[in-house]
C-alpha cells in the first residue's frame, strides 16, 4: 500500500503511526498539498491528504475512512479503536475534540499565514483559538482522570495516537504566543506517546517551500 502525505499534517501521521503500530508495510510518498497539488488529485479529487492506495489501485481518502479499514482488516483483538462500549464511545469523543482543535489551528495558521494582513478578521481568529483552546482543555480534563497511562481502555488506543499527532502539529505550527503549559496532562501523554519509535520515526519532517508548517517556522526564525 502507498500512503500519500506529508507527516507534518496530523491526519497523515496518525495514519502512519497505526500502519506501523498494526504492522502493516507501506510506501510514503512525501507530498506536498501545495506542489504536488495536481498529482495528489489524481488519488483524491479534493486535493487532500492522507490518501492511501490499495494495491489495486484503489484509494481510500480521510484518515477516519483509512483507520476504519485498517482497524477492520486487523480484527477485533488488534483494531486501535476499542469495538464497542463505554470505551469505544469516550475514545470516539476524544478523537473528535483532537480533530477538532486540528481543524481550528488549520484556520488559524490560513488566517495568520495565508491572508494578507489587511484582509485577516480577528473575530474569526479569536473564535477559532477559543475553539481550538476549549477542546484542549477538555482532552487535558480527562487525560488527568485516568489513573494509568493511557486515555482509554488501559491500553494504547487510536485516541493517544490522534491526539499525539495532533498536539504535536498545534505545538509546532502555532508554539508562539500559545501557552501548551496549560495543558499538562496532553503534555505527559504526547511525551509518552512520541518517545515510542513508531511516533519518533515517523515525524513531520520540514523542507523549506513545500509545507504551510514550513512557512510558519521560517516566519518564526526570521
Ligand atoms: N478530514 C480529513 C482532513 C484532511 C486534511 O485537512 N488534510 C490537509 C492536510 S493537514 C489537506 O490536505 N489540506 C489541503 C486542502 O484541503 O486543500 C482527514 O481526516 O483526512
Amino acid at each position: 500500500m502507498i500512503l500519500i502525505g506529508m507527516y507534518d499534517s496530523p491526519f497523515v501521521r496518525r495514519v502512519a503511526v497505526s500502519l506501523r503500530l498494526l504492522e502493516v508495510p507501506f510506501e510514503h510518498r512525501n507530498w506536498s498539498v501545495h506542489r504536488d497539488f495536481e498529482l495528489i488529485r489524481q488519488f483524491n479529487p479534493l486535493g487532500r491528504v492522507p490518501a492511501l492506495v490499495q494495491p489495486d489501485g484503489e484509494a481510500l481518502i480521510d484518515s477516519n475512512a483509512i483507520l476504519d479499514f485498517l482497524d477492520d482488516t486487523a480484527g477485533p483483538e488488534r483494531a486501535l479503536l476499542p469495538p464497542s462500549g463505554d470505551e469505544r464511545r469516550r475514545a470516539l469523543h476524544i478523537i473528535s475534540l483532537a480533530l477538532g482543535a486540528a481543524d481550528k489551528g488549520l484556520v488559524l495558521l490560513d488566517e495568520t499565514l495565508f491572508r494578507p494582513p489587511a484582509k485577516s478578521h480577528e473575530p474569526r481568529i479569536d473564535r477559532a483559538r477559543n475553539q481550538m483552546h476549549g477542546a484542549l482543555a477538555e482532552i487535558d480534563r480527562l487525560a488527568q482522570m485516568q489513573s494509568g497511562e493511557w486515555l482509554v481502555a488501559g491500553r494504547m488506543t487510536q485516541a493517544d495516537i490522534t491526539l499525539t499527532c495532533v498536539f504535536g502539529f498545534l505545538c509546532d505550527a502555532l508554539q508562539p504566543g500559545q501557552s501548551w503549559v496549560l495543558y499538562p496532562g496532553l503534555t505527559a501523554l504526547s511525551a509518552r506517546c512520541e518517545a515510542l519509535p513508531a511516533f519518533r520515526e515517523l515525524r513531520a519532517k520540514f523542507t523549506p517551500g513545500e509545507s504551510a508548517l514550513t512557512l510558519e517556522h521560517d516566519r518564526i526564525a526570521r
